[in-house]
């Protein structure tokens, strides 16, 4: 019989017109929901809408596989716990081309694309930056054509969901799943077997060889569901290749038959516990065993996957670092390093000595955190009873890394210590970010500061043995979703100046500058700012029922809440701004609303009492009618990737406040910066950069360097001298301890004030004047408009270098070879 191929099925290209869309999408609402189109609900037309989208991305999609094949392109891997995705149906639509047409096509239907879209849920399979950054990098890397694999896992449940409870965080599990998932597609043959614990044994294979062979005393089965990603103008689509995990027995049957029903179970839930849920830690570690098991089961699929594609194409794994990329985001992946090694000597039968070239020429790694308790290391005992075959490479290897530092004797034995694979100090651990520096012939950095302090502090041993290793690729954030798709109304006024070409090649942006001074182009910019803000007013008055005003500078910080991204810095500055405007109320004080989101990690009780602060204050501020609205705080809860679209586009000003030194990079800097607000903040992080590309005089940069932090903590570090140096800094904070904004409980605030006055490790007390003094400066700024719109508008111009598709063809070219 004659199989026809997938060309002769594919339809000749398809028109998009909006009456060929709608008929399309009625063909699915019928015959995949099974529903007429007069009792269809929203989620139906939603489902609908996606599979129209998802079928034209199909045809592009596999056209790349193919050409991907042909021409014996590299294939680059992206392993991540983390991809904090948000909604697909936009974002899919514009880059394919269809998002207007799609719109007629449903209003013709008598559906509303913008009421539907808001029922796709927002996926949630990350943190914060790191995620995020995943996210852009799968977008970015279809939109340059290099050929990519994202591999991670497909948690059934997200990032919580964050409400408040009387101005507490409460955590509520996330379900982004309830209504299944139509983008995503099963891959029952790509499932691979897991192991985990036994022991390890050996045979002998002749020739005074032997080989190891683990017998894992668990195993579990790991399946793929794919979900392509369409690059800009869709000519690229790649996939996302998350892992679910399932028993090898569903049910035991003897257990069952025994009437030990739960017992019989006991397999199946333990399996199914691997893709369970998302570590809600961010930039910490969780350091269960549980998270050991994820880290090491998407590992082995992952890499069991790329070594099957590999010898389908090729003959042997010694091409394999020309034909194969894989790069670890963090360390979260970094076992794979051993798991690589393992398969390649155990399974294929290579020796150490080529297994171990093999993977260091195929992994690079990028370092996210310099935060000492962000380092991932794992107790010896628990990684040898888990892992057991893995702990022996990881001693192999260490043996090799540590002769050839001794052979090069240009370190002393505390300097050999810190390159060990193994923490010596106190109870033995794994280190894991050794093991991916050594494992990798390319480490990064996601900043040009971050990279030279990763260079001076965690890997200054390691980079001495390896001087050619550490390189910078600074962060980057994809344009479509962050600018195009964010902010439409931005996009029409830029495209009306400056044409298209800033649509393909972001850094265009800059043909903007000569508007910059332009009074009629600052008034259409100043009017899009409005409208975005009446739309972020709207949401605060729907969700939270408190009224702020348009014509108010809204200043806003959103991003994960931790004591280094200093929210209480921004906190306090909003209880001295409150004191001297109730005592000065004759002066011309600046309409100001503060705007915080984020959400803290369930375990973090400063970050915690951070958000309940925020509250309190919120609430004595904004009913108190000394104040005359000039000031209104608000928290608006559960912060993610589709409020931070709604939020991002309305800020006047964007709070960039981190404690020098802290913030590996940022990338709410620039999303805030290319949609048109000036920046406050601290040289830290992708900061730097930034002051670099949009000029000193267009951001607002104020307090202590890296530098003078560090030497600052090396000296003695006196906060209370400071605070009992600061008029402001000390009012507000006896106003917080005395219960003004949590009456009758004094105590309340207790840790996080004391913390300021004992160590005030973040250096809130150091800069804080320097930061009052900038907010007055900015201030100074609002109250003369063109001056300021001319500054925005040169961040909106400058910000281009920032794209993430810069990022991603600078780790094809300098680490990736793709
Ligand atoms: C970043 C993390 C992170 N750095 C551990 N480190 C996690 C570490 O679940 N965990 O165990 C989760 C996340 N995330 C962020 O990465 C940095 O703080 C940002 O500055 C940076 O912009 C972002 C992307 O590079």
């Amino acid at each position: 019989m004659n199989i026809p191929s997938s060309e002769t099925l594919t339809p000749a290209p398809r028109t998009s017109d909006p009456e060929q869309l709608a008929t399309e999408i009625l063909e699915r609402l019928k015959y995949r929901i099974g529903k007429d189109p007069k009792v269809a609900k929203p989620h139906d037309w939603l489902t609908a809408a996606i599979l129209v989208a998802r079928d034209r991305v199909t045809d592009n999609w596999m056209d790349s596989t193919k050409r991907t094949y042909a021409e014996g392109r590299k294939r680059v891997y992206y392993l991540s716990l983390e991809f904090l995705i948000g909604r697909l149906m936009r974002d899919t639509m514009t880059n394919i081309g269809i998002m207007d047409s799609m719109r007629i096509a449903l209003a013709s239907l008598g559906v509303d694309i913008d009421v539907i879209a808001e029922l796709e849920p927002d996926a949630a399979l990350g943190n914060g930056g790191l995620g995020r950054l995943a996210a852009c990098f799968m977008e970015s890397m279809a939109t340059v054509d290099v050929p990519a694999y994202g591999y991670g896992i497909r948690y059934v449940h997200g990032l919580f969901r964050q409400q408040m409870s009387d101005g507490w965080q409460v955590e509520l599990p996330e379900n982004w799943l309830a209504h299944g998932n139509p983008w995503e597609f099963e891959r029952r043959e790509s499932s691979y077997e897991i192991g985990f614990g036994g022991s390890v044994d050996t045979v002998d294979v002749g020739d005074e060889a032997i080989r190891y062979v683990w017998k894992p005393a668990e195993r579990v089965i790991a399946t793929a569901y794919d979900t392509p990603v369409a690059g800009w103008r869709g000519q690229r689509v790649n996939t996302l290749r998350l892992w679910t995990a399932a028993p090898i027995d569903p049910i035991l049957l003897d257990a069952f038959n025994a009437g030990d029903h739960i017992g019989a179970l006991r397999e199946s839930n333990k399996a199914e516990s691997l893709a369970r849920v998302l570590y809600p830690a961010d930039a910490t570690p969780a350091g269960q065993e549980l998270r050991l098991r994820q880290e090491f089961f998407f590992s082995s699929a992952s890499l069991q996957d790329i070594l099957r594609r590999h010898l389908q194409q090729f003959p042997d794994f010694t091409s394999l670092p020309d034909a194969v990329a894989i790069q670890l985001n963090d360390t979260h992946p970094a076992v794979a390093v051993a798991e690589l090694i393992r398969l390649l000597m155990d399974v294929h039968g290579l020796d150490i000595e080529q297994a171990w070239s093999i993977a260091r020429a195929t992994f690079s790694y990028t370092n996210h955190t310099l935060l000492p308790e962000a380092l991932e290391s794992w107790p010896v005992p628990l990684f040898e009873r888990l892992l057991p075959r893995h702990m022996q490479i990881v001693y192999a290897i260490n043996a090799m890394i540590l002769m050839e530092a001794r052979r090069q004797k240009t370190h002393t034995d505390q300097q050999i210590r810190s390159i060990s694979l193994i923490d010596e100090g106190g109870e033995r651990r794994v280190r894991m970010g050794n093991l991916a520096f050594v494992g990798s012939h390319s480490i990064n950095g996601v900043s040009a500061l971050h990279t030279e302090l990763m260079k001076e502090t965690v890997f200054a041993d390691l980079h001495r043995l390896y001087p050619d290793r550490i390189n910078n690729k600074t962060n980057g954030i994809t344009p479509r979703r962050w600018l195009m798709q964010c902010n439409p109304g931005l996009l029409s006024l830029i495209r009306e100046a400056i044409g298209d070409k800033f649509m393909d090649d972001t850094e265009a942006l800059k043909d903007l500058e000569t508007f910059a001074t332009d009074s009629s182009f600052q008034e259409k910019f100043a009017a899009v700012k409005r409208q975005n803000k009446v739309r972020l007013a709207k949401l605060v008055r729907e969700r939270m029922g408190v009224r702020i005003d348009p014509s108010s500078m809204f200043d806003i910080q959103t991003k994960r809440i931790h004591e280094y991204k200093r929210q209480l810095l921004n906190i306090i500055e909003a209880i001295s701004l409150y004191d001297q405007m109730r005592s000065r109320p004759e002066l011309d004080w600046v309409p100001r609303v503060k705007v915080f989101s984020g959400k803290a990690a369930p375990s973090y009780h400063n970050a915690k009492l951070i958000i309940k602060l925020a509250n309190d204050v919120a609430r004595v501020i904004n009913n108190d009618p000394a104040v005359r609205g000039l000031l209104k705080v608000v928290f608006v809860p559960n912060y993610n990737v589709s409020l931070a679209e709604v939020i991002i586009p309305a800020a006047d000003l964007s709070e960039q406040i981190s404690t020098a030194g802290m913030e590996a990079s940022g990338t709410g800097n620039m999303k805030f910066g290319l949609n048109g607000a000036l920046t406050i903040g601290t040289l830290d992080g992708a900061n730097v950069e930034m002051r670099d590309h949009v000029g000193a005089d267009n951001i607002m940069i104020f307090g202590m360097t890296a530098e003078e932090v560090a030497k600052v903590r090396a000296d003695t570090y006196n906060p209370r001298a400071i605070i009992e140096g600061s008029k402001e800094l000390q009012q507000a904070l006896s106003a917080i301890a005395s219960g003004v904004f949590s009456p009758g409980d004094t105590g309340r605030f207790a840790d996080l004030v004391d913390g300021l006055y004992s160590h005030d490790w973040f250096m809130v007390a150091a800069d804080f004047d320097a930061y009052a003094k900038a907010q007055r400066e900015v201030d100074a700024l609002w109250t003369d408009q063109p001056a300021w719109y001319n500054k925005t508008i040169l961040n909106t111009a400058r910000m281009g270098w920032f794209s993430s598709d810069r990022t991603i063809r600078q780790y094809a070219r300098e680490i990736w070879r793709a």
